[in-house]
Formats: C-alpha cells, sequence, structure tokens
C-alpha cells in the first residue's frame, strides 16, 4: 500500500475513533493489529537460534496421540505434554537441558504489547511457541497449567494467517473465529485469561519470512515469582528494608 493508494484513506467513524490496529475483541481481549511487524525478522532470527537448543517437536497427549502442532519453549518455565499430563518443566525432556533463555527481542515484544493493551508490568517467565503446518490444528481449550491467572497471556502470530476460535468460559459457549494473521499480537487477561479457545486447521498458503507455516508465540507467567532465584526471600527483605 502506497501514499498514493486510495484505499489507505480510511474516513470512517469508526477509523477515526480507533487508533490503528487496535481492536478490543472483548472484555480483556486486545487486538493489537501488525504490533510485531516492525520486529518479524528479529523474532525470527531469535527463534531460530532457541530452536539450535530446543528444536520443534510433536509432543503426545495424556491420551497418548502425537499433536498435530510442533513445539518447543524458552524461558525459566516450559509447556509439555506427554502420558504423564500438562506441565510446566524447567527442563526440556528432549535436550535434558533448560530450555533456553527467553530472547530479549521476544520479552522486549511482550512487555510492550502488554502495557499497550492495558496490561502494565508484564514480566513473562514463559514462552510456548507453537508451529503449525497445513492440517494442523489446536482444539478448544483452557489454558490452565499457570500459576499465576492474574498476568495476562500475550500472543504473537507469524507466518500463514490461522482462523482463531475464541470461547466463553464454558466448553459448551458458542466461539466466535477471529482471523489471526503475520504481525498479529493479542493480550488476553482479567475475564478472558479462562476462555475456551483454539485454532482451526491451518490452510495452505506461502508467506514470504516463514513458506509454508505459521508460528504462535505464546508469552505467560507460568511460576509464582518466588521460584526465581532473584527473588529469592533474602532479596525481597533487602527490597522491603
Ligand atoms: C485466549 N495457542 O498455545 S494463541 C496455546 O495460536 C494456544 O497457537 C494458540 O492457545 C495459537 O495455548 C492461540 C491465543 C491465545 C492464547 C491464550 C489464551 C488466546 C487465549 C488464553 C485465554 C484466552
Ligand atoms: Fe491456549
Amino acid at each position: 500500500m502506497t501514499p498514493l493508494d486510495p484505499s489507505a484513506l480510511d474516513l470512517s467513524e469508526s477509523a477515526a475513533q480507533e487508533p490503528a490496529g487496535d481492536v478490543a475483541l472483548g472484555p480483556g481481549a486486545v487486538l493489537l493489529g501488525g504490533f510485531a511487524l516492525a520486529s518479524d525478522r528479529a523474532l525470527l532470527a531469535a527463534l531460530a537460534d532457541v530452536l539450535r537448543t530446543s528444536p520443534f517437536r510433536r509432543m503426545l497427549t495424556p491420551g497418548g496421540s502425537a499433536m498435530s502442532v510442533a513445539m518447543t519453549n524458552c524461558g525459566e518455565a516450559g509447556w509439555v505434554t506427554d502420558r504423564r499430563g500438562y506441565r510446566y518443566d524447567a527442563i526440556d525432556p528432549a535436550s535434558r537441558r533448560p530450555w533456553p533463555a527467553m530472547p530479549p527481542a521476544f520479552a522486549g515484544l511482550a512487555t510492550r504489547a502488554a502495557e499497550r493493551a492495558g496490561f502494565p508490568a508484564f514480566i513473562p517467565d514463559a514462552c510456548l511457541i507453537n508451529r503449525y503446518a497445513p492440517g494442523a490444528r489446536l482444539s478448544l481449550h483452557q489454558d490452565k497449567d499457570e500459576q499465576d491467572f492474574g498476568a495476562p497471556i500475550v500472543s504473537v502470530s507469524l507466518g500463514l494467517p490461522a482462523a482463531f476460535l475464541w470461547g466463553g468460559l464454558l466448553r459448551s459457549d458458542r466461539t466466535r473465529r477471529v482471523c489471526l494473521v503475520h504481525g498479529d499480537v493479542v493480550a488476553w487477561g482479567g475475564p478472558a485469561r479462562m476462555a475456551f479457545h483454539g485454532v482451526d486447521t491451518l490452510q495452505g498458503g506461502r508467506h514470504p519470512l516463514t513458506g509454508a507455516i505459521r508460528y504462535n508465540l505464546t508469552f505467560r507467567r507460568a511460576l509464582w515469582p518466588l521460584q526465581g532465584a532473584a527473588m529469592a526471600p533474602s532479596s525481597i527483605i533487602n527490597k522491603i528494608g
């Protein structure tokens, strides 16, 4: 789109009221359209670094089937699933080493996006990275393995577009379809934090930066602060005293 493209000039009332790209999807849910566009290459380069230590793998559900979405993690804790169940673990079961540290480009983007969406001081300690190839999907679920439901979840979409399914607090509530495209960031907090959600089957296509793939980064607070060494009891007492 060039500055001379007439479609760039949207003088409708809704466009005038809404800062470009920001849309309240509902209570606690904010879509920041294109928020990650300016950092897309930096995010993908940082992702490539993470993958050198902890490559994508298709984890097993507790029922024993391989998920269609391939996953990895970075940060202090990573989300894992196997026959023993869903949980966060500081160790990557594939590498048997700690998950790679959260790249500064990841953490910085998540904190800035959360702030803009109305969730100040969000410092994620976990980032689950999902890789969708055409045919992959994520069935309707709640994110409830985290210790801190007071913190929001920030999600970043890169590559091919996907139809995101957003429901209510009951599995039986009707779902809305929201198309998430490359560079979109969504923050989910407060009343939206425990909503059921999923991703419809990814369709084929090609994106210039990712090929036939969609990546999604989800930033969370998985652990209580006291579990981090930087917030050992003595350091809290030192802050108070
Ligand atoms: C709404 N990922 O990893 S991100 C997941 O696109 C997950 O890969 C999807 O759901 C993906 O758990 C969706 C958007 C998202 C993430 C967490 C939410 C939406 C949410 C938590 C509560 C409500
Ligand atoms: Fe989820």
